[in-house]
Parts: structure tokens; C-alpha cells; sequence
């Protein structure tokens, strides 16, 4: 009948490897089995000494004699269980506590068999649910039999727990079916797209040739108009430097006879070129060119190009009024924006009304936006600010400070075709890039790998919290994981999505998220994410086993692979779909 019930077992146990069950299903039909093993152990009544499983019972067998199992001595069988130790293994008693190292074996028929130490044979403490370890002394009399009932809650809680893995087999099937749905409805949108932004891209490269097309002639009658504007620009500038040369002369000639001599540039300290605090003769003279006596022709010719920078009128002083005129400024260079300058907050060298219309550009521009990191912002300033640029150069300041004119009708109806073209290729060009955009997502999160039958897609996308005595935990499925202090505090970030790490035949039963922030002085976080079946998807704990070194348990239906019929345990692994 025993050789009968594990032939039995043996036929069900390979019949699941065939059907690649789970190892906890296996554990618990071996349980099962072994259980029926003990049962038939008791009831067929095989006779062995006090303390010795039915793994060893060969070895007590004989009637004479008893071997220590390390084969080192012999000694009379009536000697095993004398409560004197004579094997050095402590195998001759295995149902006292008379050897050292000796180990009892709690039979528990109806639970789950053990070993324990045999010091604790009849120590009074009940250690075996069967109380075979405690045959003499008090605890003989206080220890009962509780093994069929802790055996009955034992079956109980198993098959509560199939009943739960079955369940979340079912949740598991509906997520294959959803899985497969979003990858087919994936790969159709990325079709899709594809083909739209074939399309996008051929009218962008029309938008280009047209937008070039009309800047062409726009940039021609722009220029042409320009170089009018500087001509004239550049007549006034001759005609006012020879004012200025006028000016110069006849401050510089103090007698005021036509001529300059060199004892009349004496109270012109910008000639003091040895910074002595004197103008020199000689200093004077390199002045006037070695001339002692310079007329107005010679000084507006050569003379004054070679002085005019360093040139300062003198203040004048009157009676009515002593103070000081103050000189004129120096002449700010336009295109000298130093760093400073270009600080965020100030718009450099611009007046005020720069600043309102660069202040209405910036509220205009919507891509100025919160999301931006400080890089992305400095380049969108930096560009702002050169188009910003360009466009005071188009309206050009000329010498006196007025405007550049008006473009002509014909030049203005060109800019407007150029405008429109420009605009449109915008268009055309946030269209591609929008696209682009849609189809890198996609491609994203299809190069995840979701499981052989696609089991994990409802965990994309989601994230799950697990709250310690200090952290909160955060498992974003093929995203990151984090931690938050509970007592406030900004969130670090464990890891990111690595890749599954199971061993080969269990792949999908752990995941790694790597290149956390780093921890000081030590390794970035990393996150290893241990799952097992459950019915729901829950992040059931979260440690940190070494520094900086995560570790969480994560329940999910997706991992419940297998279906158990819960009265003959039977097991089916098969995907319905
Ligand atoms: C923070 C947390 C801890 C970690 C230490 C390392 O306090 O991320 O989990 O151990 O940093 O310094």
C-alpha cells in the first residue's frame, strides 16, 4: 500500500515538471505527500528506536549490532538509546539527551516532521507538536498530541493561498489580454505615425524651399535699402567729425590766430603721453607732427584722425557759474555687451523702452517655460537674446539716433510673403518634430520587455508606495524607484530601470533599477525588486540590506503562472489565451 501511495506521487510529481509548475506548488504537493508518507509510516508500524526517521531506520535495523553512522565504531544495539554516549557523531542516542551533538526526530504524523536538538529530550519544554520528545519527567504529564490540528490549519492556510494564486491566474490572464491588445494597438499607432510623418516630412522640405525662395528677394531689397541708409549714415558721420575737427581747432588755438602752436596744447592733459602731469615741447610737437605752427587745413587732415580718440574738450568756466561742465560721455560701443550685461535680470545696454519691448517678447514666449533645466533656459535666452539683436540692427539706429526709414511698399509686401513663408515652415517643422516626438514614446515603451505574453503592461505607467517607520517607498514599474522621508523631505531616487534579473529559469521573478543619486562617499542606489504571485499588485516591503543597496518584495498577479485544483492539487500552467 506505502509503495503504491509514492509510486502515486512520483507519477504527479513528474506530470507537473512536464507542465512547469511553480516550486512553491511543488514544495506544497511534496508536503502533501510526505505527510501520506508519514501516515503510512505509523500505521504499517515500522519498528525503530526512540528519535530515528524513517531515513535512517536501515541503520538501526539490525538485531545485534549498531554501527555509528561516521563508521567509526560498533558497538551492541541494547547501547543505542542507553542514555550513555558512545558514538562520537552522538548516533547512538538519538532519543536522549545523553550525546552532545545528538538529533531528536519529531515523528509529528499528521504535521509537518522535524529535527531538533536532542538536549531538548525530556527538558520539559514540549518541542514536538506529537510530544514524543518528552516521554519522562514533567513533561510527559503537561505535553499533548496537537500535530492533527496544527496540521488541519496548516492545510487551511494552503489551500487559501492556492485559492489566492488561482484568483490572481485569472487577474494574470486578463492582463495577457491586454498586454497583447496595447502592443497590437501600439504597433498600429507607430504605423500610424510613421506614415504621417513621412508626409510631415515632405511638406516640411516644400515650407523650406518656399520660405527660401521668398527670403531670396526679401534679403536683397532689405540690403539694398540698407546700404542707402548706411551711405547716408556715412556722409553724416564725415561731416559731423569735421565739425568736431572745427571745434577741436579752435579750442586748441587759444589766441585764437589760425594757428597751433605747441605751448597752446599745454593745458591738454591727454597729450601727457609719459604721464609726468606736464604736456612736454616734445610731447606737443609728436602732436602736431613736428609742425610749430599748425594751420586748420593741416590739423582737420592727418592731425586730427591721429588725436581725435584721445581728444577731451576742456571745461568751461564761467563767473556765473564755477561748476564744471561735465565732459561728455564716452561713446558707449552698442556691441560691446559685456557678461554682465547678459545677466538675466538686467537687459544690458538697452534703454527702457529695449527693456518693455524685450519684456513683452518674453511674455510672449510661451517656451520660456517652468520645466526648463537652467541649460535649457540660458540657450533659449542666448537665442532670444541674438534675435532680439538682429532685430534692433533691422531698425538701426543712425548718428543721430533716428531710426533707419521705413522699408518701401515693395520691400514691406516682400518681407510680409517672406513672414507668411517663414511661418508656415514653422508649422510644417513643429509638425515633424511633434511627431518625432509621439514615435520616440511609443518606440519607449515598446522596448520594454513586458514579459513573454506581454503579463506585466498593466504595471507600466504605475507606481506603488510602501511606508516604513522613516520612508515612504516608491516602485514605478520600468520607470525608477525613490524614498521619501515620512518626516518631510525631498524624494531620492533609488534607481532607474535596468533590466529583469531572475536566474534563467525564473527571469521575471526579480528586477534592477540602477543609477540612483549617488550616495555620499559610496555607490549610486540601486534597487533590486524581488516579485512573487499575488492578487493584487502590491509593494509589500522595503529594506536596505546594505547602504544604499534596496531592497523590495512586490506582489503581482503577473507572476501567478500556475492554477491548482485545491481538493486534488492537481496543476495547470497553461495560458488560456
Ligand atoms: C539617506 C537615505 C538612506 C541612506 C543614506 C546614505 O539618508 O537614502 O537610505 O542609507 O542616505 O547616506
Amino acid at each position: 500500500m506505502m509503495f503504491r501511495r509514492v509510486e502515486r506521487m512520483a507519477a504527479c510529481v513528474s506530470d507537473m515538471k512536464a507542465k512547469k509548475m511553480s516550486v512553491k506548488s511543488l514544495i506544497t504537493l511534496v508536503l502533501i505527500g510526505l505527510m501520506s508518507i508519514i501516515d503510512v509510516v505509523v500505521t504499517e508500524s515500522v519498528t525503530r528506536p526512540r528519535g530515528v526517521s524513517l531515513t535512517n531506520e536501515p541503520f538501526y535495523r539490525d538485531s545485534q549490532w549498531f554501527t555509528c553512522l561516521d563508521g567509526s565504531r560498533q558497538i551492541f544495539k541494547s547501547q543505542v538509546n542507553d542514555d550513555y554516549c558512545d558514538c562520537m557523531d552522538s548516533s547512538d542516542e538519538p532519543g536522549t539527551s545523553a550525546c552532545p551533538q545528538g538529533k531528536f526526530h519529531c515523528n509529528n504524523r499528521g504535521f509537518k516532521p522535524k529535527y531538533i536538538p536532542s538536549s531538548r529530550v525530556n527538558d520539559g519544554i514540549c518541542d514536538c507538536c506529537d510530544a514524543s520528545d518528552e516521554y519522562k519527567g514533567p513533561g510527559a504529564t503537561q505535553c499533548s498530541n496537537n500535530c492533527r490540528e496544527l496540521g488541519r490549519a496548516d492545510l487551511e492556510r494552503r489551500q487559501q493561498e492556492i485559492i489566492l494564486m488561482n484568483q490572481g491566474f485569472d487577474v494574470r490572464q486578463e492582463y495577457i489580454k491586454q498586454g497583447i491588445e496595447k502592443k497590437a494597438e501600439r504597433e498600429e499607432s507607430l504605423k500610424k505615425l510613421r506614415e504621417e510623418k513621412e508626409v510631415a516630412d515632405q511638406l516640411k522640405d516644400e515650407k523650406e524651399r518656399l520660405k527660401q525662395e521668398a527670403e531670396s528677394p526679401e534679403k536683397e531689397a532689405k540690403d539694398a535699402h540698407k546700404a542707402v541708409w548706411d551711405a547716408q549714415q556715412a556722409v553724416l558721420r564725415e561731416e559731423r567729425d569735421k565739425q568736431r575737427a572745427n571745434e577741436a581747432f579752435d579750442e586748441l588755438d587759444a589766441d585764437r590766430n589760425g594757428l597751433i602752436t605747441p605751448d597752446e596744447l599745454a593745458d591738454h592733459k591727454e597729450f601727457d603721453s609719459d604721464g609726468d602731469g606736464e604736456v612736454s615741447e616734445e610731447e606737443a610737437k609728436a602732436v602736431l607732427i613736428g609742425i610749430d605752427r599748425l594751420p586748420k587745413a593741416t590739423f582737420i587732415g592727418p592731425i586730427w584722425k591721429n588725436i581725435k580718440e584721445k581728444f577731451k574738450s576742456l571745461p568751461k568756466v564761467t563767473p556765473e557759474d564755477p561748476s564744471p561742465v561735465p565732459s561728455p560721455p564716452e561713446d558707449v560701443n552698442e556691441g560691446d555687451a559685456s557678461e554682465e550685461d547678459l545677466d538675466m535680470g538686467d537687459h544690458g545696454d538697452m534703454n527702457d523702452e529695449d527693456e518693455e519691448d524685450f519684456a513683452d517678447e518674453d511674455d510672449e514666449d510661451e517656451e520660456f517655460d517652468d520645466d526648463l533645466d537652467e541649460g535649457e533656459l540660458m540657450e533659449k535666452y542666448a537665442k532670444h537674446r541674438a534675435d532680439y539683436e538682429k532685430k534692433k540692427e533691422v531698425k538701426g539706429k543712425g548718428e543721430d539716433g533716428e531710426e533707419m526709414p521705413e522699408y518701401d511698399e515693395a520691400t514691406k509686401k516682400l518681407i510680409e510673403v517672406a513672414d507668411a513663408a517663414r511661418e508656415e515652415f514653422k508649422e510644417a517643422e513643429k509638425q515633424v518634430n511633434d511627431l518625432k516626438k509621439s514615435i520616440e514614446d511609443i518606440e519607449k515603451l515598446m522596448n520594454v520587455d513586458l514579459g513573454p505574453q506581454q503579463e506585466f503592461e498593466p504595471l507600466q505607467k504605475q507606481c506603488y508606495e510602501y511606508t516604513d517607520r522613516e520612508y515612504t517607498y516608491k516602485l514605478c514599474p520600468f520607470d525608477k524607484t525613490s524614498q521619501r522621508p515620512k518626516a518631510g523631505g525631498s524624494e531620492t531616487q533609488l534607481g532607474n530601470w535596468g533590466q529583469w534579473e531572475g536566474p534563467d529559469e525564473n527571469k521575471y521573478s526579480k528586477m534592477k533599477y540602477t543609477r540612483g543619486r549617488n550616495c555620499w562617499n559610496g555607490p549610486d542606489r540601486s534597487t533590486l525588486v524581488i516579485l512573487r504571485c499575488g492578487l493584487e499588485n502590491k509593494l509589500v516591503s522595503a529594506s536596505e540590506p546594505e547602504r544604499c543597496t534596496y531592497e523590495f518584495q512586490f506582489e503581482t498577479p503577473s507572476l501567478c503562472t500556475t492554477k491548482t485544483d485545491v481538493e486534488t492539487g492537481e496543476i495547470d500552467s497553461h495560458d488560456e489565451l
